[in-house]
């Protein structure tokens, strides 16, 4: 197991349309342990694969962010058939670091997606899982939350990002010569 390298804004990798899982392999199952590993060491509470640079229909999601046990759920090829209601909710993403935002989304969604043993499941979200869902099958769309909001905030939004990436860097190379 492994933590991944997460991708950030501005990576143009984050628009793409990520492609179904055709097979479930060890190299599958290899980058599903690591999403889960990668996403728990940086307390989120979902990944998409292209996040960590891979353009494949897969994501992993654990709303407790690992506070809780058996809740982390890993759906290959998921998509929201059915949905309703409206929920507001603080949004963040891995990708968009620092940078936060209030998006509304469904408040329940079904979700139709299989798991790493192959097999086809439907399941009914609601409120911050149904959210989940909807940010993360975003990811696999090419779409950023940031996305929601009009042209000026979101790009103010994408600004604050760089910088504060930037920043994390910066702090990054003093703590590193400091162990030297
Ligand atoms: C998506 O997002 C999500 O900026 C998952 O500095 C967000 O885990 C689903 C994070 C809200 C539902 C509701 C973001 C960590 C984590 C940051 C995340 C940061 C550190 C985001
Ligand atoms: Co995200």
């Amino acid at each position: 197991m492994a933590v991944r390298k997460v991708v950030t804004v501005p990576d143009y990798r984050l628009r793409l349309r990520s492609k179904p899982v055709r097979e479930i392999n060890d190299e599958i199952k290899t980058l599903a342990r690591d999403m889960a590993e990668t996403m728990y060491s940086s307390n989120g509470i979902g990944l998409a694969a292209i996040q960590v640079g891979v353009p494949l229909r897969l994501i992993v999601v654990d709303v407790s962010a690992g506070e809780e046990p058996d809740s982390l759920m890993t759906l290959i090829n998921p998509v929201i058939v059915e949905n309703s209601g409206k929920i507001t909710t603080e949004e963040g993403c891995l990708s968009v670091p620092g940078v936060y935002g209030e998006v509304e989304r469904f408040d329940k969604v079904v979700v139709e997606f299989m798991d790493l043993e192959g097999k086809h499941h439907a399941i009914e979200a609601e409120g911050l899982l149904a959210v989940a869902f909807q940010h993360e099958i975003d990811h696999t769309l090419g779409k950023l939350f940031v996305d929601y909001f009009p042209p000026k905030q979101k790009a103010k939004m994408l600004q604050k990002s760089k910088e504060f990436q930037r920043k994390q860097r910066l702090e990054q190379k003093r703590a590193e010569s400091k162990k030297r």
